[in-house]
Protein backbone atom coordinates (compact mmCIF):
# COMPACT_ATOMS: atom_id res chain seq x y z
CA UNK A 1 0.00 0.00 0.00
CA UNK A 2 1.70 3.38 -0.89
CA UNK A 3 1.44 5.87 1.94
CA UNK A 4 1.90 9.48 2.93
CA UNK A 5 5.36 9.48 3.25
CA UNK A 6 6.08 14.12 3.55
CA UNK A 7 4.36 16.73 3.77
CA UNK A 8 5.96 19.88 3.57
CA UNK A 9 4.47 23.56 3.86
CA UNK A 10 5.91 26.18 1.86
CA UNK A 11 5.15 29.75 2.67
CA UNK A 12 6.10 32.44 0.24
CA UNK A 13 5.10 36.17 -1.14
CA UNK A 14 5.45 35.82 -5.15
CA UNK A 15 3.17 38.76 -5.96
CA UNK A 16 1.69 38.38 -2.77
CA UNK A 17 1.50 35.91 0.10
CA UNK A 18 0.47 31.76 -0.27
CA UNK A 19 0.57 29.56 2.15
CA UNK A 20 1.09 25.87 0.10
CA UNK A 21 0.79 21.98 1.31
CA UNK A 22 2.50 19.64 -0.59
CA UNK A 23 2.03 15.95 -0.19
CA UNK A 24 4.27 13.17 -0.83
CA UNK A 25 3.74 9.28 -0.80
CA UNK A 26 6.21 6.65 -0.55
CA UNK A 27 5.62 5.82 -4.69
CA UNK A 28 6.92 9.32 -5.28
CA UNK A 29 3.39 10.85 -6.36
CA UNK A 30 2.67 14.54 -4.76
CA UNK A 31 -0.07 16.38 -4.66
CA UNK A 32 -0.78 19.98 -3.71
CA UNK A 33 -2.90 22.55 -1.64
CA UNK A 34 -3.50 25.68 -1.02
CA UNK A 35 -3.90 26.81 2.51
CA UNK A 36 -3.66 30.82 2.20
CA UNK A 37 -5.65 32.66 4.51
CA UNK A 38 -5.47 36.21 3.48
CA UNK A 39 -3.66 38.50 6.74
CA UNK A 40 -3.73 35.28 9.13
CA UNK A 41 -1.60 32.65 7.03
CA UNK A 42 0.85 31.40 9.54
CA UNK A 43 -2.15 30.30 11.73
CA UNK A 44 -2.82 28.04 9.22
CA UNK A 45 1.38 27.34 8.30
CA UNK A 46 1.36 26.39 12.10
CA UNK A 47 -2.10 24.54 12.30
CA UNK A 48 -0.54 22.43 9.59
CA UNK A 49 3.02 22.20 10.38
CA UNK A 50 2.57 21.67 14.24
CA UNK A 51 -0.65 19.72 14.24
CA UNK A 52 -1.93 17.89 10.80
CA UNK A 53 1.33 16.54 9.31
CA UNK A 54 2.49 14.72 11.67
CA UNK A 55 -1.05 12.89 11.63
CA UNK A 56 -0.72 12.46 8.04
CA UNK A 57 2.39 10.18 8.27
CA UNK A 58 1.84 6.61 6.91
CA UNK A 59 -1.62 7.12 6.16
CA UNK A 60 -3.34 5.60 2.98
CA UNK A 61 -3.42 8.68 0.47
CA UNK A 62 -6.62 7.32 -1.00
CA UNK A 63 -8.89 7.57 1.41
CA UNK A 64 -9.83 10.94 1.43
CA UNK A 65 -13.54 10.72 3.21
CA UNK A 66 -11.51 9.37 5.81
CA UNK A 67 -8.90 11.11 5.77
CA UNK A 68 -11.49 14.43 6.25
CA UNK A 69 -13.48 13.08 8.72
CA UNK A 70 -10.57 11.97 10.91
CA UNK A 71 -9.21 15.44 10.44
CA UNK A 72 -12.33 17.25 10.91
CA UNK A 73 -13.86 14.98 13.88
CA UNK A 74 -10.34 14.02 15.47
CA UNK A 75 -10.29 17.42 16.51
CA UNK A 76 -12.83 17.74 18.60
CA UNK A 77 -12.82 21.82 18.09
CA UNK A 78 -15.05 22.39 15.02
CA UNK A 79 -14.86 24.46 12.00
CA UNK A 80 -13.51 27.61 11.60
CA UNK A 81 -11.27 29.43 8.91
CA UNK A 82 -7.73 28.22 10.35
CA UNK A 83 -8.86 24.80 11.20
CA UNK A 84 -11.14 23.92 7.92
CA UNK A 85 -8.20 25.73 5.93
CA UNK A 86 -5.77 23.40 7.10
CA UNK A 87 -8.08 20.35 6.14
CA UNK A 88 -8.79 21.85 2.49
CA UNK A 89 -5.23 21.73 2.34
CA UNK A 90 -4.73 18.58 2.81
CA UNK A 91 -8.05 17.12 1.36
CA UNK A 92 -6.94 19.27 -2.20
CA UNK A 93 -3.88 17.74 -2.44
CA UNK A 94 -5.12 13.97 -1.82
CA UNK A 95 -7.51 14.65 -4.71
CA UNK A 96 -4.44 15.94 -6.56
CA UNK A 97 -2.72 12.91 -5.72
CA UNK A 98 -5.59 10.90 -6.85
CA UNK A 99 -5.58 12.13 -10.27
CA UNK A 100 -2.73 11.39 -11.11
CA UNK A 101 -2.20 7.87 -9.79
CA UNK A 102 -5.46 7.23 -11.53
CA UNK A 103 -3.96 9.39 -14.60
CA UNK A 104 -6.95 11.32 -14.87
CA UNK A 105 -8.13 15.07 -14.49
CA UNK A 106 -9.96 15.23 -10.88
CA UNK A 107 -13.24 16.28 -12.82
CA UNK A 108 -13.59 13.01 -14.23
CA UNK A 109 -13.39 11.51 -10.95
CA UNK A 110 -16.23 13.83 -9.94
CA UNK A 111 -18.23 12.38 -12.32
CA UNK A 112 -16.98 14.24 -15.55
CA UNK A 113 -18.07 17.21 -17.77
CA UNK A 114 -21.24 18.79 -17.43
CA UNK A 115 -19.93 21.56 -19.04
CA UNK A 116 -17.72 22.85 -22.08
CA UNK A 117 -16.29 25.62 -20.29
CA UNK A 118 -16.39 27.48 -16.49
CA UNK A 119 -18.29 31.07 -16.83
CA UNK A 120 -16.18 33.73 -14.76
CA UNK A 121 -16.60 37.42 -13.77
CA UNK A 122 -13.99 39.79 -14.05
CA UNK A 123 -13.62 42.68 -11.84
CA UNK A 124 -14.38 46.25 -13.50
CA UNK A 125 -13.35 49.01 -10.87
CA UNK A 126 -12.94 52.99 -10.77
CA UNK A 127 -12.34 55.73 -9.00
CA UNK A 128 -15.35 57.54 -10.24
CA UNK A 129 -18.08 56.51 -12.79
CA UNK A 130 -16.02 57.79 -16.16
CA UNK A 131 -13.70 55.32 -14.88
CA UNK A 132 -15.26 52.70 -14.04
CA UNK A 133 -17.00 52.69 -17.28
CA UNK A 134 -13.29 52.45 -19.44
CA UNK A 135 -12.97 49.43 -17.15
CA UNK A 136 -16.16 47.89 -17.82
CA UNK A 137 -15.40 48.79 -21.72
CA UNK A 138 -12.08 47.23 -21.37
CA UNK A 139 -13.18 43.68 -19.91
CA UNK A 140 -16.00 43.34 -22.67
CA UNK A 141 -13.07 43.83 -25.02
CA UNK A 142 -11.28 40.77 -23.43
CA UNK A 143 -14.34 39.09 -24.45
CA UNK A 144 -15.43 38.47 -20.37
CA UNK A 145 -19.35 37.40 -20.12
CA UNK A 146 -20.21 38.77 -16.63
CA UNK A 147 -18.29 41.21 -14.92
CA UNK A 148 -18.62 42.75 -11.42
CA UNK A 149 -18.80 46.65 -11.34
CA UNK A 150 -17.81 48.97 -8.52
CA UNK A 151 -16.57 52.50 -8.41
CA UNK A 152 -15.05 54.32 -5.49
CA UNK A 153 -17.90 56.29 -3.03
CA UNK A 154 -16.74 60.53 -3.70
CA UNK A 155 -17.82 61.32 -0.43
CA UNK A 156 -15.43 59.30 1.50
CA UNK A 157 -12.51 59.18 -1.11
CA UNK A 158 -12.49 55.84 -1.63
CA UNK A 159 -14.51 52.11 -0.77
CA UNK A 160 -14.42 48.91 -1.46
CA UNK A 161 -13.26 46.98 -4.73
CA UNK A 162 -11.42 49.44 -6.28
CA UNK A 163 -7.76 48.36 -7.99
CA UNK A 164 -5.33 50.70 -7.49
CA UNK A 165 -2.79 49.17 -9.94
CA UNK A 166 -2.83 46.64 -12.96
CA UNK A 167 -4.40 43.71 -9.64
CA UNK A 168 -6.68 44.56 -7.05
CA UNK A 169 -5.12 43.43 -4.00
CA UNK A 170 -6.52 44.93 -0.46
CA UNK A 171 -4.11 43.75 1.84
CA UNK A 172 -1.14 46.24 2.46
CA UNK A 173 0.82 47.32 4.83
CA UNK A 174 2.09 45.48 7.98
CA UNK A 175 -0.72 46.92 9.84
CA UNK A 176 -4.08 46.71 8.71
CA UNK A 177 -5.21 50.38 6.81
CA UNK A 178 -8.36 51.52 8.31
CA UNK A 179 -10.72 53.21 5.73
CA UNK A 180 -13.51 55.56 6.09
CA UNK A 181 -17.23 54.42 5.48
CA UNK A 182 -20.17 55.47 5.62
CA UNK A 183 -23.87 53.37 4.22
CA UNK A 184 -25.76 56.79 3.73
CA UNK A 185 -22.96 58.31 0.72
CA UNK A 186 -23.12 54.51 -0.66
CA UNK A 187 -26.62 54.00 -0.85
CA UNK A 188 -26.60 57.26 -2.46
CA UNK A 189 -24.53 57.03 -5.07
CA UNK A 190 -23.51 52.64 -5.62
CA UNK A 191 -27.45 52.44 -7.26
CA UNK A 192 -26.65 55.29 -9.92
CA UNK A 193 -22.95 53.47 -10.97
CA UNK A 194 -24.34 50.52 -11.85
CA UNK A 195 -27.44 52.20 -13.73
CA UNK A 196 -24.73 54.42 -15.51
CA UNK A 197 -23.34 51.04 -16.82
CA UNK A 198 -26.15 49.54 -17.66
CA UNK A 199 -27.63 52.65 -20.02
CA UNK A 200 -23.68 52.78 -21.21
CA UNK A 201 -23.90 49.01 -22.38
CA UNK A 202 -26.75 47.36 -21.78
CA UNK A 203 -28.17 44.18 -21.15
CA UNK A 204 -26.31 41.84 -22.75
CA UNK A 205 -23.60 40.33 -20.41
CA UNK A 206 -24.06 39.78 -16.80
CA UNK A 207 -23.41 42.73 -14.22
CA UNK A 208 -22.36 41.60 -10.52
CA UNK A 209 -21.90 44.10 -7.77
CA UNK A 210 -20.13 43.43 -4.29
CA UNK A 211 -21.91 45.20 -1.16
CA UNK A 212 -19.13 43.31 0.63
CA UNK A 213 -21.40 43.00 4.20
CA UNK A 214 -21.86 46.25 4.70
CA UNK A 215 -25.79 47.13 4.95
CA UNK A 216 -28.06 45.76 7.58
CA UNK A 217 -30.69 44.05 6.37
CA UNK A 218 -33.32 46.70 5.79
CA UNK A 219 -30.53 48.83 4.49
CA UNK A 220 -29.91 45.65 1.42
CA UNK A 221 -33.32 45.37 1.09
CA UNK A 222 -33.81 49.03 0.04
CA UNK A 223 -30.87 48.21 -2.08
CA UNK A 224 -31.82 45.58 -3.98
CA UNK A 225 -35.05 46.47 -4.58
CA UNK A 226 -33.47 50.13 -6.09
CA UNK A 227 -31.42 48.40 -8.64
CA UNK A 228 -33.72 46.02 -9.82
CA UNK A 229 -34.12 47.74 -13.37
CA UNK A 230 -30.31 47.28 -13.15
CA UNK A 231 -30.96 43.43 -14.09
CA UNK A 232 -28.12 42.48 -11.61
CA UNK A 233 -26.65 38.77 -12.40
CA UNK A 234 -26.21 39.19 -8.24
CA UNK A 235 -25.93 41.57 -5.56
CA UNK A 236 -22.95 39.68 -3.18
CA UNK A 237 -22.36 39.86 0.42
CA UNK A 238 -25.44 42.44 1.12
CA UNK A 239 -24.99 41.79 4.71
CA UNK A 240 -22.88 39.87 7.43
CA UNK A 241 -24.25 36.24 6.76
CA UNK A 242 -23.20 34.93 10.76
CA UNK A 243 -27.40 35.62 11.31
CA UNK A 244 -28.95 33.57 8.22
CA UNK A 245 -31.72 34.58 9.11
CA UNK A 246 -31.27 38.23 7.86
CA UNK A 247 -31.36 37.43 4.82
CA UNK A 248 -35.28 36.81 4.70
CA UNK A 249 -35.89 40.21 5.23
CA UNK A 250 -33.74 41.12 1.81
CA UNK A 251 -35.66 38.61 -0.11
CA UNK A 252 -39.08 39.40 1.16
CA UNK A 253 -38.37 42.68 -0.48
CA UNK A 254 -36.83 42.38 -3.60
CA UNK A 255 -35.93 39.94 -6.73
CA UNK A 256 -31.81 41.11 -7.21
CA UNK A 257 -30.55 37.60 -7.05
CA UNK A 258 -28.16 37.06 -3.71
CA UNK A 259 -24.76 35.91 -3.09
CA UNK A 260 -22.71 35.25 -0.16
CA UNK A 261 -20.16 33.08 1.41
CA UNK A 262 -16.58 33.81 0.75
CA UNK A 263 -15.94 34.37 4.66
CA UNK A 264 -18.45 30.99 5.57
CA UNK A 265 -16.60 27.67 5.94
CA UNK A 266 -19.22 24.78 6.78
CA UNK A 267 -21.97 23.37 5.47
CA UNK A 268 -23.30 24.37 8.64
CA UNK A 269 -23.00 28.25 7.66
CA UNK A 270 -24.58 27.83 4.74
CA UNK A 271 -27.75 25.11 5.74
CA UNK A 272 -30.31 27.20 6.68
CA UNK A 273 -29.58 30.17 3.85
CA UNK A 274 -29.59 27.17 1.26
CA UNK A 275 -32.15 24.85 2.94
CA UNK A 276 -34.71 27.84 3.71
CA UNK A 277 -33.72 29.04 -0.30
CA UNK A 278 -32.58 32.64 1.10
CA UNK A 279 -30.00 33.00 -1.58
CA UNK A 280 -29.39 32.34 -4.95
CA UNK A 281 -25.88 31.58 -5.29
CA UNK A 282 -23.31 30.25 -2.29
CA UNK A 283 -19.72 31.19 -2.14
CA UNK A 284 -17.98 28.99 -0.81
CA UNK A 285 -14.60 28.07 -1.81
CA UNK A 286 -12.19 25.16 -1.79
CA UNK A 287 -9.55 26.56 0.02
CA UNK A 288 -11.49 27.89 2.91
CA UNK A 289 -14.75 25.64 3.49
CA UNK A 290 -12.87 21.76 3.60
CA UNK A 291 -11.30 21.30 0.51
CA UNK A 292 -13.16 19.67 -2.62
CA UNK A 293 -14.58 16.75 -0.50
CA UNK A 294 -16.73 19.63 1.43
CA UNK A 295 -17.59 22.00 -1.03
CA UNK A 296 -18.97 19.28 -2.74
CA UNK A 297 -21.04 18.48 -0.03
CA UNK A 298 -22.29 22.08 -0.14
CA UNK A 299 -22.67 22.30 -3.60
CA UNK A 300 -25.21 18.95 -3.91
CA UNK A 301 -27.03 20.14 -0.82
CA UNK A 302 -27.60 23.62 -2.76
CA UNK A 303 -28.64 21.54 -5.73
CA UNK A 304 -31.50 20.65 -4.07
CA UNK A 305 -32.83 23.67 -3.20
CA UNK A 306 -32.35 26.18 -6.50
CA UNK A 307 -29.16 27.55 -5.23
CA UNK A 308 -25.98 27.40 -7.65
CA UNK A 309 -22.52 27.69 -7.10
CA UNK A 310 -20.41 31.56 -7.44
CA UNK A 311 -17.02 30.43 -5.56
CA UNK A 312 -14.89 33.37 -4.26
CA UNK A 313 -11.98 33.82 -6.70
CA UNK A 314 -10.02 36.67 -5.66
CA UNK A 315 -6.03 37.11 -5.71
CA UNK A 316 -5.81 36.17 -2.28
CA UNK A 317 -6.76 32.41 -3.37
CA UNK A 318 -4.04 30.39 -5.25
CA UNK A 319 -3.84 28.89 -8.50
CA UNK A 320 -3.78 25.26 -6.55
CA UNK A 321 -7.76 27.28 -5.69
CA UNK A 322 -8.55 28.12 -8.78
CA UNK A 323 -7.21 24.84 -10.72
CA UNK A 324 -9.23 22.70 -7.79
CA UNK A 325 -12.24 24.69 -8.40
CA UNK A 326 -12.57 24.59 -11.98
CA UNK A 327 -12.46 20.70 -12.05
CA UNK A 328 -15.27 20.97 -9.38
CA UNK A 329 -17.16 23.93 -11.59
CA UNK A 330 -16.53 21.28 -15.20
CA UNK A 331 -18.15 18.92 -12.88
CA UNK A 332 -21.21 19.96 -10.78
CA UNK A 333 -25.01 20.33 -12.37
CA UNK A 334 -25.67 23.29 -10.18
CA UNK A 335 -22.61 25.49 -11.50
CA UNK A 336 -23.12 29.22 -11.56
CA UNK A 337 -20.29 31.34 -12.01
CA UNK A 338 -16.53 31.95 -10.84
CA UNK A 339 -14.92 34.22 -10.08
CA UNK A 340 -11.80 35.11 -11.83
CA UNK A 341 -8.96 37.23 -11.45
CA UNK A 342 -5.81 36.95 -13.18
CA UNK A 343 -2.60 36.13 -10.94
CA UNK A 344 0.52 38.57 -10.86
CA UNK A 345 3.27 37.46 -12.87
CA UNK A 346 5.41 36.44 -9.74
CA UNK A 347 2.97 34.51 -8.75
CA UNK A 348 2.41 32.42 -12.16
CA UNK A 349 6.28 31.68 -12.08
CA UNK A 350 5.82 29.90 -8.94
CA UNK A 351 2.94 27.67 -9.77
CA UNK A 352 2.33 26.49 -13.24
CA UNK A 353 -0.77 25.92 -14.24
CA UNK A 354 -3.18 24.45 -16.63
CA UNK A 355 -6.14 26.28 -16.59
CA UNK A 356 -6.81 28.93 -19.56
CA UNK A 357 -9.40 31.80 -20.15
CA UNK A 358 -11.13 31.87 -23.26
CA UNK A 359 -14.30 34.13 -24.21
CA UNK A 360 -14.59 34.54 -20.87
CA UNK A 361 -14.66 30.93 -19.67
CA UNK A 362 -12.08 29.22 -17.74
CA UNK A 363 -10.91 25.79 -18.66
CA UNK A 364 -8.23 23.29 -17.89
CA UNK A 365 -5.89 20.93 -20.08
CA UNK A 366 -6.72 17.06 -20.07
CA UNK A 367 -3.90 16.38 -17.47
CA UNK A 368 -4.05 14.03 -14.57
CA UNK A 369 -4.74 15.51 -11.32
CA UNK A 370 -5.42 19.29 -10.41
CA UNK A 371 -2.61 20.02 -13.25
CA UNK A 372 -0.66 22.64 -11.14
CA UNK A 373 3.32 22.34 -10.06
CA UNK A 374 4.92 23.84 -7.69
CA UNK A 375 8.04 25.70 -8.15
CA UNK A 376 9.78 25.52 -4.53
CA UNK A 377 13.20 27.18 -5.83
CA UNK A 378 11.33 30.43 -8.00
CA UNK A 379 9.26 30.17 -4.68
CA UNK A 380 12.43 30.81 -2.30
CA UNK A 381 13.08 34.50 -4.36
CA UNK A 382 10.06 35.81 -2.74
CA UNK A 383 10.27 35.50 1.17
CA UNK A 384 6.87 36.09 3.11
CA UNK A 385 5.55 40.11 3.89
CA UNK A 386 3.15 40.42 6.61
CA UNK A 387 0.25 42.34 4.68
CA UNK A 388 -2.90 42.64 6.63
CA UNK A 389 -6.37 43.50 4.86
CA UNK A 390 -7.99 47.31 6.12
CA UNK A 391 -10.41 47.65 8.49
CA UNK A 392 -13.09 50.25 7.93
CA UNK A 393 -14.47 52.94 10.72
CA UNK A 394 -18.18 54.74 10.03
CA UNK A 395 -17.32 58.90 10.47
CA UNK A 396 -18.19 58.87 13.85
CA UNK A 397 -14.91 56.70 14.23
CA UNK A 398 -16.46 52.92 15.15
CA UNK A 399 -15.61 50.10 13.37
CA UNK A 400 -17.47 48.80 10.41
CA UNK A 401 -18.14 45.41 8.83
CA UNK A 402 -15.09 45.17 6.06
O1 LIG B 1 -9.19 38.32 1.19
C1 LIG B 1 -10.29 39.13 0.95
C2 LIG B 1 -10.61 39.21 -0.51
O2 LIG B 1 -10.52 37.96 -1.12
C3 LIG B 1 -11.96 39.78 -0.70
O3 LIG B 1 -11.97 41.09 -0.28
C4 LIG B 1 -12.38 39.71 -2.13
O4 LIG B 1 -14.69 40.16 -1.58
C5 LIG B 1 -13.86 39.75 -2.35
C6 LIG B 1 -14.32 39.21 -3.62
O5 LIG B 1 -15.52 39.17 -3.81
O6 LIG B 1 -13.48 38.83 -4.42
MG1 LIG C 1 -16.69 39.47 -2.14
Amino acid sequence: MSTIERAEVFVASPGRNFVTLRITTSDGVTGLGDATLNGRELAVASYLRDHLVPLLIGRDPARIEDMWQYLYRGAYWRRGPVTMTAISAVDTALWDIKGKVAGLPVYQLLGGRSRDGVLVYGHASGTDVPSLLDDVARFRDLGYQAIRAQAAVPEIGGSYGVRKGAIYEPAAGSLPDEQPWSTEAYLNFAPGSLRAVRERFGFDFHLLHDVHHRLTPIEAARFGKEVEDCRLFWMEDPTPAENQDAFRLIRQHTTTPIATGEILNSIWDVQQLITEQLIDYVRTTVVHAGGITHLKRIFDLAALYHVRSGSHGATDLSPITLAAAVHLDLAIPNFGIQEYMAHADETMEVFRTNVHLEDGLLDTAEVPGLGVEYDEKAAERFPYDPRYLPVARRLDGSIHDW
